[in-house]
């Protein structure tokens, strides 16, 4: 009895080789315990579980050796993943893992919207901007780089090769729940002309006043939106599980609008859910409140909208 019905494609990604702590690889059994595929499915929508990416074996040697390559054999596996399940007309769900993933996931959305002649436009939900380069990480750590190399910035030739890169305009990125960014990657973000929605600004004017204006812009392009949640966007006191928490995230009541807009709105075509750490969690506490926020972007609602109206006597709400 529903008009939103989609075909939900989900994988699991469990690669940590991007984050300083080890646990991330645990998400996507986490989220599928907390019943991601159930709540989906109680939506009406026609879900396939794909089960765990399994890359190619990548090659051992010292340390930082080994985590490039293996993130890079997730990532060009994962790309080649992504774009065959846009091809397949569903709607791809990445779970995390760390965020180094999204390298691989968005690569394989955009040479998809590439070839469709459609624009893509990503919402990055986050604490961090992940814009670093291997230029300018304090860290090293590549969890926080995937929008630079989504972006076309130099230094990551050894994930993809630039036959095989497909890039985001950054004039199209939403950078979104932003409170923590290193010196060079603000100038990058600056230099490139990403809209950064930071914490100052929701507090400032609400997450629907944004939300809006970026919703309104991906319709009027015709676009195709790829959302990718981390989850140190939400506050750690309702997320515990996260190996980079960072004061002051989204609220409980601000995630679910967030979704719920997007719902609302339709334009959502595929999704990462990614940072989670079972390791780090309270009773499985993070897990199930994202399963909740999947829900609500896929239609969970508390009561249906024409209800609410009728009882304001007819004004939009
Ligand atoms: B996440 C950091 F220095 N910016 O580059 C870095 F603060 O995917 C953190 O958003 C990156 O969780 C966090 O290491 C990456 C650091
Ligand atoms: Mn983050
Ligand atoms: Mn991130
Ligand atoms: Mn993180």
């Amino acid at each position: 009895d529903r008009d939103d019905q989609r075909f939900v494609e989900i994988i699991g990604v469990p690669i940590e080789a991007g984050a300083g702590h080890p646990g991330a690889l645990m998400g996507p059994a986490a989220l599928r315990t907390a019943g991601l595929v159930r709540a989906l499915r109680e939506l009406g929508h026609e879900v396939r579980d794909l089960g765990d990416l399994a890359p190619e074996p990548w090659s051992e040697g010292d340390a930082a050796t080994a985590r490039l390559a293996e993130i890079t054999a997730w990532s060009r596996a994962l790309a080649d993943r992504s774009y065959a399940m846009m091809r397949g007309g569903g709607v791809p769900v990445f779970l995390g893992g760390d965020h180094s993933l999204s390298m691989g996931s968005v690569t394989g959305v955009a040479r998809h919207c590439r070839e469709a002649g459609t624009p893509l436009f990503v919402l990055w939900l986050d604490a961090h901007g992940d814009f670093n380069t291997p230029h300018t990480s304090p860290s090293g750590n590549m969890h926080g780089m995937p929008v630079a190399l989504l972006c076309g910035e130099d230094g990551f030739d050894d994930v993809f090769p630039p036959e095989q890169r497909a890039t985001v305009n950054p004039a199209h990125v939403h950078l979104f729940g932003i409170r923590s960014l290193d010196p060079g990657e603000r100038r990058l973000l600056r230099a490139r002309g990403v809209d950064v929605v930071d914490m100052r600004l929701i507090d400032e004017h609400g997450v629907g006043v944004h939300m809006r204006r970026i919703i309104e812009r991906v319709r009027q392009a015709g676009g195709h939106l790829h959302v990718s949640l981390d989850v140190d966007f939400l506050d750690p006191a309702i997320a515990p599980a996260v190996g980079t928490a960072v004061l002051g995230g989204a609220t409980y009541r601000e995630a679910h609008l967030i979704m719920e807009m997007l719902h609302d709105a339709g334009v959502v075509g595929s999704l990462d859910v990614v940072e989670l750490n079972p390791f780090l969690d309270e009773r499985g506490k993070s897990a199930l409140l994202l399963v909740d926020l999947v829900a609500s972007l896929f239609g969970r609602r508390i009561i249906d909208p024409a209800v609410t109206q009728s009882q304001i006597g007819g004004q939009a709400v």
